[in-house]
């Protein structure tokens, strides 16, 4: 299941962290006309409703799932069929963030498709009641196999506790049974039918990876599936032990990119020169990476250490290195912006999730960067290609090109740095494409304002002053 494919080259995923169904459809022609290959969707199982939360209705509402119904603050079934088919159309997959670990905490109340569903008690397996699904108390793991006192995961250095305990009090699934493997078994058979070309496999390390092989090997249609184990080191579960069944998030990429584009933690941009396996992460084909998800980048899941469009400008760099490093699957974040960690995307009183409007102040839209777009353009024309005239200066400053196909420059020291790079470039003139300003890539319709010229012995002279607004160039075929 590790395998995807995209098509016309486009090598990208983007995730529209709870956009609506009808937004991300309209979007998506132009999600290929930027070189994305596939949009990861917020949880589209019917979820529990926190009305009464403050601030009401959050976006973890959605990690908690009432029933498989597709109906969710993002849309219903019929919204939802119409986005796949839609983006299937522009040539865009999509992937589904899969929630089966478990379903809600503790209390009652009502779906957002209009299930009743009840938590039941909070320290056995008694009262558990889902009754769309259906689940009921049987279908929970509890006393016999979860060994912590509270019922909770108590202990991360318990792997029994770990999988088969409460994820903070969310009602743990008996993965280990027939019955809830079929009922997830069939709510991801479903959406494959309906055109979905993948999933992300939320919480993977609260569940067994034999049982996830078995989930897994049920379905048909080849979904393209990653999942999501947050192994940041010095836990006894990990990462390794998903890689058999599927790619797996690589945690440790982001926090380390983050790190040296700050300097930070003694660590420099000049250390990224075999950045990969060599660092300790999981093999590349088997990672997907990305600089901040949309736990880590307001301190849950793991969270803390990373770059998020709030620090603009080192966020480019980490990105732009991203997308230009052969290294995993990258994935681009796309945000709302907050100040409260648990507040919901931009919505109306009653939780209706506003349209997107993006640059409106609401929705960031960092996937519509021009920085970040034109990475992407710049990832897919190198795909295949290596790393090639690695140039750093010991400290802040990195160069190197893929290849024939491209060339990227990044130099964040406290001073003006001009060299003349190998850029491994045919001869002609290139367009930077961190500055060119088009309407799409590579700047169609905008105006290059940073160009140079590759003699036939493939030199060009470059500077980078530390006062640029971005300090990253980058020039590709
Ligand atoms: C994930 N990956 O493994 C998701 O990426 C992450 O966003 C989910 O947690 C988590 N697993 C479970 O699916 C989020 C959020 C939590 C939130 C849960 C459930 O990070 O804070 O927990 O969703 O909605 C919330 C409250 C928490 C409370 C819990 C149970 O924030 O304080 O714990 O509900 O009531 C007592
Ligand atoms: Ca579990």
């Amino acid at each position: 299941f590790g395998g995807y494919s995209c098509e016309d080259g486009r090598d990208v995923m983007v995730h529209l962290f709870e956009w609506k169904w009808s937004d991300i459809a309209s979007n998506c022609h132009r999600l290929a006309q930027l070189g994305y290959c596939a949009v990861q969707v917020s949880p589209p199982h019917e979820h529990a409703v926190y009305a009464n939360n403050d601030p009401p209705y959050p976006w973890w509402q959605r990690y908690q799932p009432v029933s498989y119904i597709v109906t969710s603050r993002s849309g219903d079934e019929a919204a939802f069929q119409n986005m796949v088919s839609t983006c299937n159309a522009a040539g865009v997959k999509i992937y589904v963030d899969t929630v089966i670990n478990h379903m809600t905490a503790g209390g009652s109340g009502t779906g957002s498709a209009g299930s009743s569903w009840n938590g039941g008690d909070d320290y056995t397996n008694i009262g558990q009641d889902y009754p769309s699904v259906p689940f009921g108390p049987g279908d929970f793991n509890g006393a016999d196999n979860c060994p912590s006192s509270s019922g909770n995961i108590d202990d991360y250095q318990n792997v029994d506790q770990v999988r088969n305990c409460r994820l903070v009090g969310l009602r743990d699934l008996r993965l280990g049974d027939d019955y809830p493997r079929d009922m997830v078994r069939g709510y991801m058979q479903k959406v494959i039918d309906w055109g979905v070309a993948g999933f992300r496999i939320d919480a993977a390390k609260h569940m067994w990876p034999g049982d996830l092989g078995s989930i897994y090997g049920g379905l048909s249609g080849s979904p393209f599936i990653y999942q999501e184990v947050i192994d940041q080191g010095g836990e006894p579960i990990t990462a390794g032990e998903y890689t058999s069944m599927g790619r797996v998030t690589e945690f440790k990429y982001g926090l380390s990119l983050s790190d040296c584009v700050r300097a930070a933690n003694g660590q420099k941009l000049a250390y990224l020169s075999n950045f990969g396996e060599d660092w300790g992460f999981i093999g590349g084909l088997s990672a997907v990476v990305f600089v901040d998800n949309h736990d880590n980048q307001r301190g849950h899941g793991g969270g803390g250490g990373v770059l998020t469009h709030k620090e603009p400008r080192d966020y480019k760099v980490a990105n732009a290195f991203m997308l230009a490093w052969p290294y995993g699957y990258p994935r681009v974040m796309s945000s709302y912006s907050f100040e409260n960690a648990d507040a919901g995307p931009p919505s109306d009183g009653s939780g209706n999730t506003n349209d997107v409007q993006c640059f409106d102040g609401d929705w960031v839209c960092e996937h519509e960067w021009r920085q970040i777009h034109n990475m992407v353009g710049l990832h897919n024309a190198a795909v295949g290609e290596p790393v090639a005239n690695w140039w750093d200066n010991g400290n802040m400053a990195i160069a190197f090109s893929r290849g024939a196909k491209a060339f990227v420059f990044i130099n964040k020291e406290e001073f003006s740095v001009t060299q003349t790079f190998q850029t491994g470039l045919p001869a002609g003139e290139y367009c930077d494409v961190i500055s060119c300003d088009g309407n799409l890539p590579p700047c169609t319709g905008g105006e290059c304002l940073g160009s140079i010229s590759v003699d036939d012995a493939g030199t060009a002279t470059v500077t980078i002053s530390n006062t640029d607004t971005d300090p990253i160039r980058a020039y590709h075929v």
